[in-house]
């Protein structure tokens, strides 16, 4: 997978902002179900829901065809960068997004439904890989948007903001993903999941962040999965949080089929 090396520096486009009213979360539940179906794909036709009894791999595979279709979801507290990574990923990999960063809802920079980025990396093994970026809403009320966000998850980014005021939303967020995921049967150490610790940048204006060393303690101590110190507003350290985890996706789907034969 060398396409994260291939830079396409050209002018960076506006994401289109989709605004719909809030409505109910049937709503939503519609939106993502024809955002995934539609999304780079003509002829949507999942074969598969988990390779084998008791392990969940939400992946849509179309094993004829040879398509893989995954979903990762940026997940973290409110205001830690998770759009802001998207639109890094938006700007600076234009040749492998397959279509437009919607982002539903918006008040100002905060996310009140989710954003949307499709993308194509390719072939990876003689298999055609498109990969489905979500952002959840960060704000503590969005509950049961995060949670129906995280449907068919199958890696998670999770956003750390290393802003000394936000250690304990961290923790919280991180325990709130924890939860969700269980919800759906999945568990938080098994799933692919990486960590990053945003916002590194403001260090340089002077301001007091926590260390790497503290973040990793609150938050990593126990998961101990890879772990990235980044800047979505510069991008340093985006796109290999992004690698990592479809690497770590890919992964896992792989060790899925061999069960599942
Ligand atoms: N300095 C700096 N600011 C950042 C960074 N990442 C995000 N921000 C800023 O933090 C604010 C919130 O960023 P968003 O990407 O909207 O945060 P979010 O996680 O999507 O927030 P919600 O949608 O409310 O969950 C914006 O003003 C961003 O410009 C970063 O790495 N460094
Ligand atoms: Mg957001």
């Amino acid at each position: 997978m060398d396409w994260l090396n291939s830079f396409d520096r050209s002018a960076p486009r506006k994401p289109r902002l989709l605004r719909r009213g809030r409505g109910e979360l049937y709503e939503i539940e519609k939106i993502l179900t024809g955002l995934r179906s539609t999304a780079g794909r003509q002829n949507p036709r999942p074969l598969g829901r988990g390779a084998s009894l008791g392990l969940i791999f939400m992946a849509i595979l179309n094993l004829k065809e040879r398509e893989i279709e995954c979903k990762i979801v940026y997940y973290g507290p409110g205001r830690c960068g998770k759009t802001t990574n998207l639109e890094h990923i938006y700007k600076q990999y234009k040749k492998q997004t397959s279509g437009e960063m919607v982002s539903v809802d918006t008040e100002g920079d905060r996310t009140l439904f989710f954003d949307f980025l499709p993308m194509g990396l390719g072939k990876v093994k003689g298999c055609d890989v498109r990969v489905q970026l979500y952002t959840v809403p960060g704000q503590v009320q969005y509950s049961s948007t995060r949670k129906l966000v995280l449907r068919g998850v199958d890696g998670v980014v999770f956003v750390a903001d290393s802003l000394v005021e936000r250690r304990e939303k961290n923790m919280l967020s991180l325990k709130d993903l924890q939860q969700n995921l269980q919800e759906y049967g999945l568990n938080i150490v098994k799933i692919p999941l990486v960590i990053q610790h945003n916002k590194r940048d403001l260090a340089e204006q002077g301001i007091f962040l926590m260390s790497i060393d503290q973040m990793e303690r609150d938050l990593n101590r126990q998961l101990k999965v890879p772990s990235f110190p980044a800047s979505a507003v510069t991008g340093q350290g985006v796109g290999a949080t992004l690698k990592e985890c479809l690497k770590l996706t890919l992964l896992s789907f792989k060790k899925e089929l061999q069960f599942g034969r």
